[in-house]
């Protein structure tokens, strides 16, 4: 059976597990990181290198890096639907997915950290700040694509729209966003729906 590996509070074990759910596949998923360790060990560190989950094992073959694995399961179980194989709409929705791991999350990153992870009394107010100066004009750009796009890519429902509905699950849930977005909020809206959401993006931040 596929296993993944990682605590479902890491934003990219999320990502692995919602597609998972939504292609409704069978699998196993392991607590690992965080408070569970595991991921320092010489056996962990033999699957995955970096430390760090999400890891997926389907039989012999083994795979990290969150947006990777979205994209494999995609392709394996939903070519030419969530996985778009005519090539333009591929790479539509490719950006948006490098889009989310390169820009949007290091951007909210300290927001998240700070405000969850760190005691109150620890918490560094000026990086938070920082942190959601430089997410909502993100969230802005992604209003403003929604609001003449039904998704983020194709026009459909694809991969695309998994990594980006994990990262503003995480950015809603900080409670942080006074602008109001209603073509973001209908669509993540849309997206939290799905039952693949359950015990996903249904559960608080921590
Ligand atoms: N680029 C990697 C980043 C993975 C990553 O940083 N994972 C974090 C959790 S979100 C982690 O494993 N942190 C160490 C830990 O949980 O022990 C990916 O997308 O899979």
């Amino acid at each position: 059976m596929l296993k993944i590996w990682g605590r479902i509070t890491s934003i990219n074990v999320r990502k692995a597990v919602w597609t998972a759910q939504h292609l409704g596949l069978q699998f196993e998923r392991i607590d690992a990181g965080g408070a569970f360790g595991i991921v320092k060990t010489p056996e962990y560190i033999a699957l995955n290198p970096n430390s760090v989950v999400p890891t997926l094992i389907d039989g012999d073959f083994v795979l990290w890096e969150s947006n990777v694995i979205v994209r494999y399961l995609c392709a394996k179980h939903s070519m030419g639907d969530l996985y778009p194989s005519d090539l333009q709409e591929r790479f539509d929705a490719e950006r948006w997915m490098d889009w989310q791991q390169t820009t949007f999350s290091p951007s909210g990153r300290n927001a998240f950290w700070e405000l969850i992870r760190v005691p109150e009394a620890q918490r560094d107010m000026q990086k938070v700040e920082a942190s959601i100066a430089s997410t909502e004009p993100l969230l802005d750009r992604m209003e403003s694509h929604l609001s003449k796009n039904e998704f983020m890519a194709c026009g459909r429902f694809t991969m695309a729209d998994i990594p980006l509905a994990c990262e503003v699950h995480r950015w809603f849930g900080l409670g942080v966003s006074k602008t109001k977005r209603p073509h973001l909020e209908a669509w993540y809206a849309k997206i939290l729906a799905r039952p693949a959401s359950a015990n996903v993006l249904t559960l608080p931040l921590s």
